[in-house]
């Protein structure tokens, strides 16, 4: 069996409130096609996080629509199945499921239960004679049996001996989370408000774990469970080749074999300078060396203070003279505090957080982010505003 493995679309993101990125989603899609003519994979599967937010606008679920459908044109024989990630509204995901299945599409946004037992039917698709799919959309907590609940059922049904793909929107301990904010607590790892699972809470006999979730791609330690990442760039943490993953199964039991495809992006994430330099430099370096890529900037600055408030006008005026260079963000490095400790994150709880001045709670938060002080006019400029909002509460 021959599995197509994409997840982590994030269709309708727009970059920094401001950048619309369907051209680049098209981009995708078009190489996503070619994929499968050239392939000819006996499933696509799309492992959760289809759109980026869970109210997407209508040309947006237009525009997965209508390229689900080319792909259905392309290869109506091969089923498409897509799952519900954290980011998704597993509802909204569902609501047309009815009509796709007429298509060979297969929408599958949560887990049901009915009579107190969860329904396993939308979960387990069989592809006759090739395998079985195990199309696991993201879950709360609470839910994670049913990943063990689905495969045993498929054992009782897999008479055959097919190769089983188990699909899953999750966080596993131990990933790699470079593209990610990772937080530990009570020693499990936590990425995009997912605590995470380990991979021997899970049966393991599958014979592929296709994940979403991590956009890093990487096959986990047991060599069978995969995160085939993001196809598309979505931010300047993501810095590595964006790819789809192909898997071949050719016996239940035996190791999958593994070939991540990469996606050629339209538009580059572009860091200005490559390390952090003073203000002055890089600036210096938006006047001398603009890439001739077209794509996002991040301007790379190394300052211990605020910057002045031209900053981004200046740069600005300098990328406007490049080819299609879109101006994201400036990214300030501190410069290493000379010897000195990093001031820690207090820790007080939601009583003590309500007795506090908003004045201290503000200022805590500037230099243990910042790993600096505020300085007076900042001082001023907060102090009078809290002042405004306190008289306008008491009107
Ligand atoms: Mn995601």
């Amino acid at each position: 069996m021959k599995i197509l493995h994409t997840s982590d679309w994030h269709i309708g993101q727009t970059l920094n409130f401001h950048y619309d990125r369907h051209e680049e989603h098209q981009h995708f899609f078009d190489q996503l096609c070619r994929i499968i003519e050239r392939e000819r994979p006996d499933a696509l599967i799309v492992s959760g996080d289809l759109y980026d937010r869970n109210t997407p606008g209508n040309n947006t679920m237009r525009f997965l629509g209508d390229n689900l459908l080319r792909i259905c044109d392309l290869a109506p024989e091969m089923p498409l199945i897509l799952t519900a990630g954290n980011h998704d509204s597993s509802s909204r995901v569902e609501s047309m499921a009815g009509v796709w299945r007429r298509v060979n599409t297969w929408f599958v946004g949560a887990a049901e239960i009915l009579d107190d037992h969860y329904v396993l039917d939308k979960h387990i698709l069989e592809i006759p004679g090739k395998g079985w799919i195990a199309a696991i959309p993201y879950l709360p907590d609470y839910q994670n049996d049913l990943y063990n609940i689905v495969l045993e059922e498929i054992r009782r049904r897999n008479t055959e001996n097919l190769p089983v793909v188990l699909m899953g929107h999750t966080t596993i301990g131990n990933a790699v989370f470079t593209a990610h904010e990772a937080t530990t607590f009570n020693g499990r790892d936590i990425v995009g408000g997912i605590n995470s699972m380990n991979l021997n809470d899970i049966a393991d006999d599958y014979d592929y774990f296709a994940l979403g979730h991590i956009h890093t791609p990487q096959t986990l330690a047991n060599g069978k469970a995969r995160y085939c990442g993001s196809p598309v760039q979505l931010n300047f943490k993501e810095q590595f080749p964006h790819s789809v993953t192909m898997v071949t199964l050719e016996r239940h039991g035996d190791a999958p074999v593994i070939e991540a495809l990469e996606i050629e992006p339209l538009l580059r994430f572009h860091q200005i300078p490559a390390t952090a330099k003073p203000l002055d430099e890089a600036l210096d370096c938006l006047e001398t060396q603009l890439p001739e890529t077209p794509g996002y900037v991040q301007v790379n600055i190394l300052s211990a203070e605020r910057l002045p408030a031209d900053t981004e006008n200046r740069i600005r005026a300098l990328l406007d003279r490049g080819n299609g260079l879109r101006y994201c963000d400036y990214k300030i490095t501190r410069p290493a505090a000379n010897g000195k400790e990093p001031l820690e994150r207090p820790d007080f709880n939601l009583t003590e957080f309500r007795a506090r001045d908003p004045f201290d709670i503000a200022e805590q938060y500037f230099t243990t982010t910042l790993q600096t002080e505020m300085d007076d006019t900042l001082k001023e400029m907060l102090h009078a505003v809290i002042q405004e909002v306190r008289e306008e509460e008491t009107l």
